[in-house]
């Protein structure tokens, strides 16, 4: 297979930088229709997506789409929606597309349908739900449950957090907590202001091995037991996995366990059974739509010409600067509270998917791959960060991410907010000249002026409901694919977390006295001096 430096449509683009790199945005815009032609609009999407402040031109936009052509993302993509094993360092399929199928359309795995067990699972969700949020379903000492704490990590946590976040407006069930760190303050100080009789932990681990969730996991249960007995665990403990042998071995019955199979990645899991805080959250058939969202944004990347696709476009403007301008990161600004924690979902999202350097002939790349993803809600940066942003000698190419509607209206807030995100665009996209700063001393002018040409992506949301967060959320994973499918690598395996896990496995021991320290001089002396100055 012809290298991706090597093909002509890489290096068309390198010609095309070359000479589109030093234009500015001022001039681009002289053009009257570059906004209309450089914006998507899908109102069954309910989105309106302007990356007319970008350094492209009409050849870049053109050659970028041949770039994905070349690399047939969407022939992939229907390898991903039709089971084939995509994730080949794991020889799996890639199905949290399958999870949110609302078709119902059989989906084939070795022969056999996966969607009847999908189905069976989102029945027993749905019972459970309905009767923990009516108070059917009780504790040990026969209370309604009114905290739900989701014990998991990686993407067993950040998926659900970051929903039941987005969706706090509608949240009308028992209220959630999320423990993920194995730092003992964590379930400390969650646990410290709840009830036991009142509490019912979700134990999501896919794999139901992974040693933070599973200490989190025992100090909740011993919690629990210490005051009702090993018998109130069936009433305080359910269990979200792929692994019914261990969760049996921890205690919990498998009628409480909610079962999802290795076809679904942990990072690409808040469509199936992990997402059973959201659910307790906001109801189940809240959860639904938040499956018909991503569901429909499917259908959207999967048929939808490379023209007019969004994930395909907004991937093909991270890979023009990541690769053609040697931009390292990219940063996510939400306009919206309920979407504060949407950039360290789409961090672990983006930077465990593509952060790789093997491609898929088990070379390492000759060429960047997976950006540094960062932000935080837009106008909090504004008061902090956004200098750099601005004035600094870094560029940052941004995501804005607003809504039209704000689920609910207060004074004019929200006007406020948004005449933010469209000042911030305008200011990071034009600046200010040298000749357009007024009302200042002579020596401060240098010190007022912006080169403006930063680049932004303008995301207009119509309202924030569960079913424009799947949207929302499902672009961001196609975003991902497609960016993972032209750099040639599997998105979804994760090797480089596992040797931190093997070293901190040898070092426990360590911790305790038991063992020497084998390591280098400087780990020795790390361990030595915690273990002289350390309380037993
Ligand atoms: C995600 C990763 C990783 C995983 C956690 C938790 O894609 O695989 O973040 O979700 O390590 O794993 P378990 O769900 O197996 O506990």
């Amino acid at each position: 297979m012809t290298k991706l430096t090597d093909k002509i449509e890489w290096q068309n683009l390198l010609n095309n930088v070359s000479q589109v790199k030093n234009s500015s945005l001022r001039e681009l815009f002289k053009d009257s229709q570059r906004a209309e032609k450089f914006t998507v609009k899908n109102d069954n999407l309910k989105l309106y997506i302007d990356y007319s402040k970008n350094i492209i031109t009409d050849e870049s936009m053109k050659l970028l789409i041949d770039l994905a052509k070349s690399c047939d993302v969407n022939s992939y993509a229907k390898k991903m929606f039709t089971g084939e094993k995509i994730n080949w360092t794991e020889n799996r399929p890639v199905l949290h597309t399958a999870i949110r199928n609302r078709s119902n359309a059989p989906v084939y795995v070795d022969g056999v349908d996966v969607m009847p067990q999908i189905n069976a699972v989102f029945a027993k969700m749905k019972d459970f739900t309905e009767k923990l949020r009516s108070g059917e379903r009780v504790g040990a000492t026969g209370l309604k449950i009114a905290d739900v704490v989701n014990i998991g990590i990686g993407g067993s946590d950040l998926g659900p957090k970051m929903v039941c976040e987005a969706l706090q407006f509608y949240a009308d069930g028992p209220k959630l907590h999320f423990v993920s760190n194995v730092d003992g303050a964590d379930i400390d100080e969650t646990i410290k202001q709840l009830d036991p009789a009142t509490t019912l932990f979700i134990v999501a681990s896919k794999t139901f091995t992974t040693q933070e969730t599973l200490t989190n996991a025992n100090t909740a249960k011993n919690w629990i037991v210490d005051k009702f007995g090993t018998e109130s665990v069936a009433k305080h403990f359910i269990a979200l996995s792929t692994n019914k042998t261990a969760v049996e071995e921890f205690g919990i019955d498998s009628n409480n366990m909610f079962e999802f199979w290795d076809f679904v990645g942990g990072r690409y899991s808040l469509w199936s059974a992990i997402g059973m805080p959201i659910a307790c959250l906001v109801g189940f058939d809240k959860f639904e739509e938040l499956l018909a969202g991503a569901h429909e944004m499917d259908k959207h990347f999967l048929n939808e010409p490379y023209e007019t696709n969004i994930p395909v476009k907004l991937a093909l403007l991270d890979i023009w600067y990541n690769n053609f301008f040697g931009y390292e990161t990219h940063a996510v600004f939400p306009y919206s509270y309920y979407l504060s924690k949407l950039p360290s979902y789409l961090q672990q999202a983006d930077m465990e998917s593509n952060g790789k350097s093997t491609n898929r002939d088990g070379e390492k790349v000759d060429y960047q791959t997976g950006s540094i993803i960062w932000g935080e809600p837009g106008t909090n940066g504004q008061h902090s960060f956004y200098q750099l942003v601005h004035q600094g000698t870094k560029i940052i190419p941004a995501d804005f991410i607003g809504l039209v509607n704000p689920p609910k209206k207060v004074g004019d807030h929200h006007e406020k907010l948004m005449a933010n995100f469209f000042a911030q665009t305008e200011a990071l996209a034009f600046g200010l000249t040298h000749d357009e700063v007024i009302d200042t001393e002579e020596g401060l002018i240098s010190y007022k002026t912006f080169d403006g040409n930063r680049p932004t992506n303008s995301i207009l949301i119509d309202e924030l409901t569960p079913y424009t967060l799947g949207v929302l959320i499902a672009m961001y994973e196609h975003k991902i694919f497609t960016e993972g499918v032209i750099w040639g690598l599997d998105s979804f395996d994760q090797w480089g977390v596992q040797l931190g896990k093997v070293l901190a496995g040898r070092i426990l021991p360590e911790l305790s006295g038991d063992k020497n320290s084998m390591h280098d001089s400087s780990t020795n002396a790390l361990i030595r001096e915690y273990n002289s100055k350390h309380k037993k």
